[in-house]
């Protein structure tokens, strides 16, 4: 039988030269956001990325709303969400990673727009620490990456 060459569709990391991307940081827990936004910027820069905004807002909460605010202006090719949500010191933790997450997918299928979500959710301060560029990475970079992988993959959609 003869072997078909199956095409792969698939992202690409290089020529991202003039990918414009979004950061948008809450400022809850921004002693550990501040990690996921250095991992990102640090992963975005040596895949030669040079068009790099950050938004900032209050907590994970108003994440969605400028999502929602920046897809509709049309100036990136992706957002990345950065965000720290714990546990413990959250009474209402379920609620807030259920509406940041929903609101956020929500825009990326409204506006065909890569929206990766960097938000943290970890029952302690120190699962959030090893998330942010120790033991477990860095999903700041992490999203960086992923980021770049949708943008290239959607270009060939
Ligand atoms: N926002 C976060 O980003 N992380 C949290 O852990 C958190 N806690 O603990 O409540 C949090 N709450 C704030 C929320 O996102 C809104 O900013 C606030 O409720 C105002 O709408």
């Amino acid at each position: 039988r003869k072997k078909r060459n199956i095409p792969k569709r698939e992202g690409h990391f290089n020529g991202h030269e003039a990918t414009r991307i979004a950061l948008i940081s809450s400022r809850f827990n921004y002693f550990i956001v501040h990690k996921l936004e250095s991992g990102a910027l640090d992963m975005l820069r040596r895949h030669g990325v040079q068009q790099v905004d950050i938004y900032y807002v209050p907590g994970a909460l108003e994440v969605p709303l400028c999502a929602a605010k920046l897809a509709a202006g049309g100036k990136y090719d992706a957002l990345i969400a950065l965000g720290v949500v714990i546990r413990g010191a959250t009474p209402h933790f379920d609620v807030v990673i259920g509406e940041s997450a929903k609101g956020l997918s929500s825009v990326a299928l409204q506006h065909g727009l890569p929206v990766l979500n960097g938000i943290l959710t970890t029952n302690s301060i120190e699962q959030a620490v090893e998330r942010a560029g120790t033991k477990a990475g860095n999903k700041g970079a992490d999203c960086a990456v992923a980021a770049l992988e949708m943008v290239s993959l959607l270009r060939k959609l």
